[in-house]
């Protein structure tokens, strides 16, 4: 072989190789989905309605929008084409017009990004993101026009990346990693409202100080054990995961409890989207504003009822607003 050869078989063994592990992942799955903005009215526990912002499905017409927004799945791998529809969504007037999709702490390039400040069209496109199998864990998205309102206004929901099995099909498991396999997973969004951050625009000096008033799982408030904000039917002996995500705009604190207040411990396996180089067993973790954690607590041998909660707390002193319950029977 001459040296021209040579290089020449190098480089087709070269693109064999890439296009094997391009095309070597089992079963990888494009997701093709609209996402649209509609307006909602949602009455508080107090009696008074708060206007939100929230993510549907479709064009057009925009239908199935919840607070927070529907959970998105992506297998590791598969490739998420995330498109934004703002045809028919309510609007703040400009400079603070339009809306993005921001995919927060995902690894994606700028265009996908859906930052306006660096150049994202914000009257609507398609984001796109492969997730690899490092980056199996909870996510949210998010629009990121004038953010102190769009997102106290509900403008996020969770995204999910899961492990895969050889023919396709999600396993339950946070991670490859067996160790954090799971008999039951609910999703817990934190967030938090401050009614007058809903009814303020543009450059309101409103938006110069934080006073939430509700406190929420999942979009409920939960203020007793008694009236949780998510429930979930377990049972005895079995590996419960929670994907902790926090969207809230304070300080909080996660805890999980058992009927007469004993704080019950937990494992965190994976933090913002990476598995923690050794899981660790808790009974007591902040989750600042933007943070996720996917942890798994057992349930115990004897039916009863465990609470997972949260306390938020202000971000100037740490003093404490409310807690929010969920629960837990098994
Ligand atoms: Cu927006």
């Amino acid at each position: 072989m001459n040296t021209s050869s040579i290089i020449r078989s190098a480089v087709v063994s070269l693109l064999t190789l890439i296009t094997m592990t391009v095309f070597s992942v089992a079963n990888a799955a494009t997701i093709n989905l609209t996402k649209c903005v509609a307006s909602m009215n949602k009455t508080m526990s107090d009696g008074a309605s708060v206007n939100f912002w929230v993510f549907g499905s479709g064009g057009m017409s925009c239908s199935g929008g919840t607070l927070p927004a529907a959970a998105i799945e992506v297998g590791v791998g598969d490739t998420l084409n995330l498109t934004l529809s703002v045809m028919m969504a309510p609007m703040e007037p400009t400079p603070y017009n339009g809306h993005t999709i921001h995919l927060h702490g995902a690894d994606v390039s700028t265009s996908e990004d859906g930052v306006p400040d660096t150049g994202a069209s914000v009257m609507g496109d398609t984001y796109t993101w492969t997730p690899t199998a490092a980056m199996a864990g909870s996510y949210m998205y998010h629009c990121h026009v004038h953010t102190v309102k769009h997102l106290e206004m509900g403008m996020y929901g969770p995204i999910i990346i899961r492990p895969k099995d050889a023919s396709g099909n999600f396993l339950n498991q946070i991670t490859s990693n067996t160790a954090t396999a799971f008999d039951y997973v609910q999703n817990y969004v934190f967030s938090t409202v401050d009614p007058a951050y809903h009814t303020a625009t543009g450059d309101s000096t409103v938006f110069a100080d934080y006073n939430p008033k509700y406190f929420l799982i999942s979009g409920n408030e939960g203020k007793t054990t008694s009236a949780p904000a998510v429930t979930l039917a377990a049972a005895v002996n079995k590996k419960v995961a929670l994907r902790l995500i926090g969207i809230h705009s304070v300080n909080s604190t996660f805890q999980i409890k058992d009927s007469s207040g004993a704080a019950k411990s937990f494992t965190v396996y994976v933090q913002d989207g990476r598995a923690w180089p050794t899981a660790q067993s808790m009974t007591s973790l902040d989750i600042s504003p933007g943070q996720r954690f996917d942890v798994i607590f057992t349930t115990p041998s004897t039916s009863g009822t465990w609470y997972p909660q949260i306390t938020y707390k202000k971000l100037r002193d740490n003093a404490a607003y409310a807690t929010a319950y969920g629960k837990v029977t098994f």
